[in-house]
C-alpha cells in the first residue's frame, strides 16, 4: 500500500506544478490589490455618516441616557447601539410593544425600530440599576417637524376635580382582611347590585364609600366588607391581576416592596433624600404604603391611578403616565387593591 502511494505522488505532481504556479501568482495579486483597497477605504469611510446611533448608559447620577432624545422618521429603520459605561441597564420604551434590550457593560448591543406614525415616546431604564434608575428616561421623537402626540383623553382624576396629594384615610377599617370569594357568594343570592358593579361606578369610588352605602341593608359589617371585595374583584380578572402584578414587581417593588408595606430596597434612600421640613406636603417622601387598609379603603381607583398616571410632582414618585398605557395603569391600580382583599 505504501509503496503505491510512493508511486504516484510524483507523477501527479509533474501534472499540476504548471497550474499551481499561475494560481500562486493570482493570489499575491489579489492580496496586493485587496490591501490597496482596505489602506484606501479606511481613511475615506471615516467620513462616511454611521449607520447606527449610538447610544451610552450610565447611572442617572452620573448621567442617565447619553442622548436623552433621539429623532426617528416615521418608515425609516432607526439602527441604534447600546452600551453601558457602568452597570447593566435596560432600554425599554413606553406605550410600545416593544421587548426591552439589555445592555451590558464594555459590550456593544444592536436593535432597529421601525416606527409607523408619528409621535413623542419615552424610552427608560428597565434594570434596577442604582436609587436614581427611575430618572434614566430620554425622549424619542418620531416626526419631521412638530411631532404630534395622539391626543389624549382628560386623566379621570382632572375631570373629576380630585386632589391626588390630599390623604384619603379612610374612616372605619375591618376587623379581617375582606374575603371576596365570600361576598361574591353573597352577592349571587341578592338582588340590587347591578349598579355597584359596573366600571364607572368602581373607578370612583373607594371601598370605604361603598361600605358606607350598604350600612341600611341586613348585611353584617364583615358581609359588606366582603361584598365591596366581591365588586372589586369582579372589575378585574387573574390575567389582569397576573399583569399588575408582573408591572408592579418590575418597577414599583424596589421603592414601595413586593407586598406593598412601602419598604423597598430604595426606600431609605429616598427617605434620605428628603429634607424633614418640607416632608408634609412637597419634598421627596418614604413611599406610601399600598397595604395600608386605613389608607388605601379610603382611596378610589381614580385617586390611585391619577396617581400613578401623573407621579408625585417631586416627591420621589415617578410619572409613570408616559411610560404604561391606560389598561396597563388600570391593572397596577387593581392588583394594589389586592394587598387589602383577598382575592
Ligand atoms: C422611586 C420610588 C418609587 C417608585 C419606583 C414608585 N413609587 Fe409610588 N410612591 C413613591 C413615593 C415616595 C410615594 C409617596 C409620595 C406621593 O404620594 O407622591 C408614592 C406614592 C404612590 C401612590 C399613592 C398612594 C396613596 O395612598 O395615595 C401610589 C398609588 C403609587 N405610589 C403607586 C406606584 C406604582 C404602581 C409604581 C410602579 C409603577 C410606583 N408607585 C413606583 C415612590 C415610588
Ligand atoms: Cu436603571
Amino acid at each position: 500500500m505504501a509503496d503505491n502511494v510512493n508511486q504516484q505522488t510524483p507523477s501527479n505532481s509533474v501534472r499540476i506544478q504548471p497550474w499551481s504556479h499561475d494560481w500562486q501568482e493570482i493570489i499575491a495579486r489579489l492580496f496586493v490589490m485587496t490591501l490597496l483597497i482596505v489602506v484606501l477605504a479606511v481613511p475615506i469611510l471615516k467620513f462616511l455618516p454611521k449607520e447606527s446611533l449610538e447610544v451610552h448608559s450610565s447611572q442617572a447620577l452620573t448621567s442617565g441616557w447619553d442622548p436623552d432624545v433621539i429623532h426617528a422618521e416615521v418608515g425609516q429603520p432607526l439602527h441604534l447601539r447600546f452600551t453601558s459605561d457602568d452597570v447593566v441597564h435596560g432600554f425599554g420604551i413606553g406605550q410600545m410593544d416593544f421587548s426591552p434590550v439589555e445592555i451590558l457593560p464594555g459590550e456593544w448591543t444592536e436593535t432597529t425600530l421601525l416606527f409607523d406614525k408619528p409621535g413623542i415616546y419615552t424610552y427608560y431604564c428597565t434594570r434596577w440599576c442604582g436609587k436614581d434608575h427611575w430618572r434614566m428616561r430620554g425622549t424619542l421623537e418620531v416626526g419631521e417637524t412638530n411631532p404630534v402626540s395622539p391626543p389624549a383623553d382628560l386623566p379621570l382624576y382632572l375631570t373629576l376635580g380630585l386632589d391626588l396629594d390630599a390623604p384619603h384615610p379612610s374612616p372605619v377599617i375591618p376587623a379581617n382582611k375582606p374575603s371576596a370569594a365570600t361576598g361574591s357568594e353573597l352577592l349571587a343570592t341578592a338582588s340590587g347590585f347591578n349598579e355597584y358593579l359596573s366600571k364607572d361606578y368602581y373607578r370612583i369610588h373607594s371601598p370605604f364609600e361603598v361600605y358606607d352605602g350598604l350600612r341600611d341593608t341586613v348585611y353584617s359589617d364583615s358581609e359588606r366588607w366582603s361584598i365591596v371585595a366581591a365588586i372589586w374583584r369582579s372589575n378585574t380578572s387573574s390575567e389582569k391581576l397576573a399583569e399588575g402584578k408582573g408591572l408592579f414587581t418590575e418597577n414599583c417593588a424596589a421603592c414601595h416592596g413586593k407586598n406593598g408595606a412601602g419598604d423597598g430596597v430604595f426606600s431609605d434612600d429616598l427617605e434620605a433624600q428628603g429634607s424633614p421640613a418640607m416632608d408634609d406636603q412637597h419634598g421627596i417622601k418614604k413611599p406610601a404604603s399600598l397595604n395600608d387598609p386605613s389608607s388605601i379603603l379610603g382611596a378610589s381607583p381614580a385617586i390611585l391611578q391619577g396617581k400613578i398616571t401623573r407621579g408625585g410632582m417631586g416627591t420621589g414618585m415617578p410619572m409613570w403616565g408616559v411610560i404604561f398605557t391606560e389598561d396597563q395603569i388600570w391593572n397596577l391600580v387593581a392588583y394594589i387593591y389586592s394587598f387589602i382583599f383577598i382575592y
